[in-house]
């Protein structure tokens, strides 16, 4: 069994690294890693221990060079006993092949050049070192490598020296001033091309901005260093944070395990988050290169210089980063819709996660393995945590907290109490019941009903309970922003907002703070019949019931100036018709009408609204919203119900959905940018809504499959057309289809980035030869499963094609299955992530249940089963 780390064992370190000295010597096949750490001990007369994996070739204490029997080496740990002075000399020499590292964890290799992930745990790969958070010291790094080879060597910090060897050989040294934890630590060696730009600080100083790529990449960076450019004038003006060294790096690799990484000075990113161009990336592909770009940057901050005191307190740098990252995208463009975004992905993917047998609190409590607790939990619904307390602040109180919370802290690893304590003291408010977001998982049920009483003040009755979750139960209510407002309904004065007094002030809002399990909230002189828009803003994670009948429903999707709300609404309809068509399903009766929802649609269809506002309140609820926190799913039956309601809605509305695509082709074409197809958010709208339009166009009429075949060529100049376009036929049984996405992994050969775009729409086609069509991707020469980019687009679209992955034969479980068990051989952090595609298991109606359960134990059961997927399909098995 492998090792449960657990938060209430944390010790502070026995030793400290004050300052730590790397010399990396690069061979073709091995690199040899000598490193000279001083160290001053904690408590006297304690073991020195290190964590490492690499191989070791020696170690020396104070100048001696240890014999075997002076030290001990078992399970990853390096143990040097009595070592009796306050301050020690430790020498230590590796051997690593990053060639053959397959986890891409530690140094690895990928396309000849070299790259570290060190973020949690990936150091102790490279050398022995006290591998945890809250030690931080201050690095320098010499590199030594062939000249040809490896003509670019970076590190973290500014580059100090440098100079020529015999041999062809180089050297380069990088210093960083600032002390930091050993998963900041990163190193670069190869043959990349640079991209350069600098930034004037508003203290006046000048920085170089350097991006490094593979030389055919270089034409796509433009668009991430203007974003980053944005992000540190943004974090100027917003957080008043400033950078802090001469030179901010950021590399691109190809084969990375997740988005980008936050190294001090040195950002690694997949090339997915840096490389954009109107031709191979879409108008969303853009908006996640922003946001990761932006993401990386502010860490500097909240994670770099302020870090986590151990693993568990992630979320105090991810959940805070995230905050940052929503904010600076949504001050970009477009707040309202950022918004909503943010809250649609976390209702399909941390709602779920919450409800199911890995549910964890936004700071677990324990790990087998850390990889698997970056976490939509951590850094999604941790985001929310940090935005509750901008919601009960405002923006002053919470900068105020901000700018406490750096000072106390600036140079420290730190908690979640810490941050909590920082936003509390400095706005003397009182957090009571706030600190149980942070250790209670599950999402909590708000169910509220609103009356007005004869006073004429509209009460409201708000009852919060936190479902069980995997080991607790039991849980105690959490303190919560409720941002309310009231409309109209009434004839006359339907749809306007009407005042209240609450706490002693008219107001038009009011952000009640729940805090008990039964809670009254009166708005106060009403006197009239109000429908109260709840949760405005989505205020906090919860799940809110309120019995609203269709037409109050229809009185905020029109009226409501909350776009949260507006939206909600809609989706409240939606997941009705759903829920009705699902039970008709499931009693063998007639599909019923869904009266409510279709005047709802043919408004939102002819309305004047902002394009892309228009096409999210076009989208229907994924079905892994709908079913989350159920039990005995029907996959295949829900798909049904759901895409029955498609199917009804595009037929029905078919004339006014085509003119909407014709209007959304026009206004985008004579938008009067200058450069029609470039990104650009007004134009991005529009698109969108034209994407979404011709989806629902090419269901109601398949014909227009062979419309846009002829279309697609003169389209075909833009990523965003072009994805629209195959997504809006990719589940057409036409050969057409098949031509289309031949065509284009034909034009996009040579382009990673964009074949990761063929491999999901092949993956995610409701075709009835789709798995067919997924074996042949297997074998196609632009696919490797080693490529966690590629993985994911594959097998990640399989596990989410509802009729293919949940085939009534178990065929899809299999499948999946057996991909896994493959690449935990070489990949267990890729593999971990795929497994959690099962994680639905126990929620499952029996039959689907058992073909599940079964291929979850072949898993578990297999001999070389990793501690990452192990850890995961442990707690499904459990459930
Ligand atoms: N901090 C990294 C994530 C590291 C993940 C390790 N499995 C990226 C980020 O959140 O910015
Ligand atoms: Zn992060």
């Amino acid at each position: 069994m492998a090792a449960v780390h657990y938060l209430k064992d944390y010790r502070t370190p026995d030793y400290l690294v004050r300052q730590a000295d790397l010399t990396f010597d690069i061979g073709k096949e091995e690199t040899r890693v000598r490193s000279r750490l001083l160290m001053t001990a904690q408590r006297a007369g304690t073991p020195l221990v290190l964590n490492g994996s690499a191989d070791l070739l020696s170690v020396s204490l104070n100048g001696r060079l240890l014999a075997a029997e002076d030290y001990t080496l078992a399970d990853g740990l390096l143990t040097i006993e009595g070592i009796g002075d306050e301050s020690a000399v430790v020498e230590v020499e590796t051997v690593i092949r990053p060639s053959e590292n397959t986890t891409l964890m530690g140094l690895y290799e990928s396309g000849g050049n070299l790259y570290t992930q060190c973020e949690p745990e990936g150091f102790r790969k490279i050398t022995f070192y006290p591998d945890r958070p809250d030690v931080m010291a201050v690095f320098s790094t010499t590199i030594i490598a062939d000249k040809t080879l490896y003509p670019v060597l970076l590190s973290n910090g500014n580059r100090v020296d440098g100079g020529e060897l015999p041999g062809n050989r180089h050297w380069a040294k990088w210093l960083d001033p600032f002390k930091k934890p050993a998963y900041l630590f990163a190193l670069v060696a190869g043959d990349l091309v640079r991209t350069d730009d600098t930034f004037t600080t508003q203290s006046g100083r000048e920085v170089a901005i350097a991006f490094y790529t593979r030389a055919e990449d270089a034409g796509k960076v433009d668009f991430a260093v203007q974003s980053l450019k944005n992000a540190m004038a943004w974090d100027e003006t917003r957080f008043g944070l400033e950078y802090d060294l001469d030179i901010y790096m950021v590399v691109a690799v190809g084969d990375f395990n997740m988005g980008a990484m936050e190294n001090k000075g040195l950002n690694i990113f997949n090339t997915k988050y840096v490389l954009a161009d109107s031709r191979t990336a879409t108008d969303a592909d853009f908006e996640g290169v922003e946001a990761v770009i932006g993401h990386e940057y502010f860490h500097n901050w909240t994670g770099n210089r302020i870090t986590c005191r151990d693993w568990f307190q992630l979320s105090l740098k991810e959940g805070l980063t995230v905050f940052r990252d929503q904010e600076f995208s949504a001050d970009r463009a477009s707040r309202a819709l950022r918004r909503i975004e943010n809250v649609s992905a976390l209702r399909a993917h941390q709602f779920p996660e919450d409800a199911g047998p890995t549910a964890h609190p936004v700071r677990p409590e324990s790990y087998v393995e850390m990889n698997n607790f970056y976490t939509m939990t951590v850094y999604e619904k941790g985001a929310e945590v940090v935005r509750m307390y901008h919601t009960f602040l405002g923006e002053d109180g919470f900068q105020k907290g901000m700018k406490r919370y750096v000072e106390r802290h600036d140079g420290q690893a730190v908690t979640c109490d810490d941050f909590l304590a920082a936003m509390a003291d400095a706005n003397s408010f009182d957090f009571n019941g706030f600190e149980r977001w942070y250790s209670q998982a599950g999402t909590p049920v708000l169910d509220v009903t609103g009356r007005l009483n004869e006073a004429g003040d509209y009460v409201l009755t708000v009852r919060q309970h936190i479902p069980d979750t995997p080991g607790q139960s039991g849980k105690q209510p959490v303190l919560l922003p409720l941002k309310v407002a009231l409309f109209g309904s009434e004839q006359g004065a339907f749809g306007e907002k009407i005042a209240f007094d609450y706490q002693g002030r008219r107001c038009d809002e009011a952000v009640l703070a729940v805090s008990a399990a039964e809670q009254e909230f009166v708005l106060a002189g009403v006197g009239r019949a109000a429908v109260p828009s709840l949760l405005r803003g989505f205020s906090a994670p919860v799940i809110l019931n309120f019995a609203y009948s269709d037409e109050d429903l229809a009185v905020l999707l029109a009226a409501d100036d909350d776009a949260f709300v507006r939206w909600e609404a809609g989706q409240t309809l939606y997941r009705r018709a759903i829920a009705a068509n699902e039970a008709a399903l499931a009693a063998g009766a007639p599909l019923p009408e869904h009266h409510a929802l279709f005047s709802a649609v043919e408004y939102v269809l002819e309305a004047d609204i902002p394009p892309a506002f228009k096409a999210l309140l076009l989208q229907v609820p994924s079905e892994s919203e709908w079913w989350t926190g159920r039990r005995d799913i029907e996959p295949l039956r829900v798909y049904r119900a759901r895409e029955a309601l498609l199917d009804e809605l595009a037929g029905r509305f078919a004339n006014e959905i085509g003119r909407l695509r014709l209007l959304a082709r026009e206004r985008e074409e004579n938008s009067g940018l200058a450069a029609p197809y470039e990104y650009h958010p007004e134009q991005a709208g529009w698109r969108r809504l034209r994407n979404a339009a011709r989806a629902l166009a090419v269901r109601a009429e398949p014909k227009m499959v062979d419309f846009i075949a002829l279309e697609y060529g003169a389209m075909a100049h833009n990523m965003t057309h072009e994805w629209g376009m195959l997504q809006a036929v990719n589940h057409s049984s036409s050969e057409k289809r098949n031509q289309l996405l031949a065509r284009f992994a034909e034009k996009f050969a040579g382009e990673a980035l964009v074949m990761d775009k063929y491999f999901s729409l092949i993956a995610a086609s409701h075709r009835a030869d789709t798995p067919q069509q997924v074996a042949a991707a297997l074998r196609h020469p632009a696919f490797s499963l080693k490529n966690p980019n590629k993985a994911r687009s594959l097998l990640g679209a399989f596990s989410r094609n509802i009729p293919h992955f949940h085939a009534a034969d178990g065929s899809g479980y299999a499948f999946l299955a057996d991909r896994i068990i493959e690449i935990d051989g070489f990949n267990p952090q890729t593999a971990a992530r795929l497994v959690q595609a099962f994680n639905i298991c126990e929620y499952l109606a029996a039959g689907p249940r058992a073909l599940m359960r079964a291929q979850v134990a072949r898993i578990a059961a297999g001999p070389g089963l990793s501690k990452d997927v192990g850890e995961i399909v442990a707690k499904i098995l459990e459930s």
